[in-house]
């Protein structure tokens, strides 16, 4: 499963310092990472990175909710929503690209989650269901039909971007040893249940 044909695409999904050990949304792991998306990397003609990217006071933030903690569940307008702590607030360090990232043929930096008022854990469409960022279209008028996925965190942004673009027509295929999960309530067993009856394919690094 070479991901060197022309319409592939590789997305490098939030490699940023907040999901880094220490930074505010840790992900364990997360920057054992950065070196394999790098090599992976240099497979693919074709790579978008993805930048979580909120305003200070974001709806996802605990802080935003009065007697609400980190990692509870609540019902927003437009449905569930897991209450995060602060992170990725635009223009701070934690929402910068780890800078050990070298990828300098990547040709389209993703942010998403910048509506106020809208979480968007997927590359394509917002949690509203509703709202697109404009990544199918991009990927669609370049002629891309297979997205191959790294990054942070497996089973939130890496899995909602999986299963979008799966439901946008693509192929898509999770390089599961380039990945690292949050896993809060079962979320990742979860989320590869939901991949694979989505029909998204998983692979190693070591295959591509
Ligand atoms: C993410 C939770 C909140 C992610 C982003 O990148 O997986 N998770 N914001
Ligand atoms: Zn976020």
């Amino acid at each position: 499963m070479p991901g060197t044909a022309a319409s592939d695409a590789l997305l490098v999904v939030d490699l940023q310092y907040d999901f880094m050990p220490g930074g505010a949304l840790a992900v364990a792991g997360g920057d054992e990472v950065v070196a394999i998306a790098n090599r992976v990397a240099r497979g693919f003609a074709n790579v978008v990175l993805t930048q979580d990217w909120h305003p200070a006071g974001h709806i996802s933030f605990a802080s935003r909710h009065a007697g609400r903690r980190p990692f509870e569940a609540v019902t927003l307008e437009y449905g569930a929503q897991i209450l995060w702590p602060d992170h990725c607030v635009q223009g701070t360090r934690g929402a910068e690209l780890h800078r050990g990232l070298d990828i300098p043929h990547a040709q389209l930096v993703l942010r998403k989650g910048y509506h106020a008022h809208t979480d968007s854990y997927s590359a394509f469409v917002e949690a509203d269901r509703r709202t697109p960022t404009g990544l199918a279209g991009y990927l669609r008028e370049r002629g891309i039909g297979r997205v191959f996925l790294v990054g942070l965190a497996t089973d939130f942004c890496v899995a909602w971007s999986a299963l979008d673009a799966r439901a946008a027509g693509f192929a898509a295929v999770v390089i599961e040893d380039a990945c690292r999960a949050i896993d809060t309530g079962g979320s990742l067993a979860a989320a590869w249940r939901e991949m694979a009856s989505a029909g998204v394919r998983r692979t190693e690094s070591s295959r591509l």
